[in-house]
């Protein structure tokens, strides 16, 4: 089998994928987003390495949160993520999102009608993590943190993290806030040094979030300090590696030089994932193929990204066994 067709045919996870990043543009078209807005929308696809690429990306989500402001328009995005996802051979998918108030939907509603669309369908299984974005004010993620510790009781089987995200350049990590929903039996992952920031990504490491994404800025090569590499990797804690995004977004000068190397060569936890699929234009079968053909991975390897994909996951263990027994099953017909 080609690589390509293999990596579209592998039973793939995808932990790190923002819902409204995820956009594509046809599910843009079918939310009636203006055709110049979905041309701006995937703008990062056609430039040449400009200084600004991360905080441009930045700008571009604010296309997508217009396409979504609404409860129905939420409710068609999410079931057509859902299905894309599906589509590309995704079992197991992990989609996070920043609770919204919209004019004509509280922050509730957008949450609610998210986990609806979870539940509505049955193609493959969906958890939902939601983001507190690193750039609004204490009392506004306090606030979101209280309706998520709310809609978590209501819902432990979908929701089951929580997610720092947000423009990097911007904002804080602010602890107490993971340790009162880690408290709460919530899985924590952080967008961590996706930008260089030895001090905050110390305080990410020793607070041992179960998940990283990103990770570009830990490994020393990368300006990353001795003492962060060591705490990540003794800690090892797994990484969500964005292959495309890094390189659109210019915090990585191309595929080949991808930070994800230094995870593979010293042999810790790391799964691949697309992070914003319709901003990036790429789908989780291209991240595979990506990471293949550029880093070297076999098809084995790939396979094995899969399943320690589903170890890193926050799935239940019942859940995990059976996605486990899923991919052996196809392991034992394909590879
Ligand atoms: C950090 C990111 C991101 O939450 O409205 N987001 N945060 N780094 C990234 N790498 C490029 N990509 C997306 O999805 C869009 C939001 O996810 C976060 C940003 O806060 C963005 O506004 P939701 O579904």
């Amino acid at each position: 089998m080609e690589l390509l067709e293999f990596c579209q045919k592998l039973p793939k996870i995808e932990l790190h994928a923002h819902l409204n990043g995820s956009l594509s543009p046809e599910t843009l078209t079918v939310l009636n987003t203006p055709i110049e807005d979905i041309k701006t929308y995937q703008l990062l696809t056609k430039l040449d390495c400009i200084e600004d690429q991360l905080n441009l990306a930045f700008t571009l989500f604010k296309i997508a949160h217009n396409a979504t402001n609404m409860i129905e328009s939420t409710y068609l995005a999410t079931k057509h993520v859902i299905e894309e996802f599906h589509k590309d051979n995704v079992i197991y998918l992990e989609l996070r999102t920043t609770p919204r108030a919209e004019p004509q939907m509280t922050k509730r509603d957008y949450v609610n009608t998210i986990i609806k669309a979870i539940r509505e369908q049955n193609l493959i299984t969906v958890k939902l993590l939601l983001s507190i974005n690193r750039g609004h004010c204490l009392k506004e993620s306090e606030e979101t943190l209280n309706l998520i510790l709310e809609m978590h009781e209501l819902y432990p089987d979908i929701i089951k993290g929580v997610d720092l995200s947000g423009n990097p350049n911007v904002g804080i990590f602010s602890e107490a806030m993971f340790i009162k929903a880690r408290k709460s039996g919530l899985k924590i992952t952080l967008h961590c040094a996706e930008v260089l920031n030895n001090e905050e990504v110390k305080q990410m490491l020793e607070f041992k979030p179960d998940r990283i994404g990103h990770g570009t800025f830990i490994h020393p090569t990368y300006g990353g300090s001795t003492e962060n590499w060591k705490l990540c990797s003794d800690l090892r804690i797994p990484l969500e590696c964005c292959l495309t995004s890094n390189v659109l977004c210019n915090t990585v000068q191309s595929y080949k030089e991808h930070h994800m190397c230094e995870w593979v060569e010293n042999n810790l936890p790391f799964n691949i994932n697309t992070d914003d699929k319709g901003v990036f234009s790429t789908t989780l079968t291209k991240e595979y193929f990506y990471a293949a053909h550029h880093l070297n991975l076999s098809k084995e390897s790939l396979y094995n990204c899969s399943c320690i994909a589903i170890d890193s996951s926050f799935a239940s263990e019942e859940e995990k066994l059976k996605l486990k027994t899923y991919l052996k099953e196809w392991k034992d017909k394909h590879l």
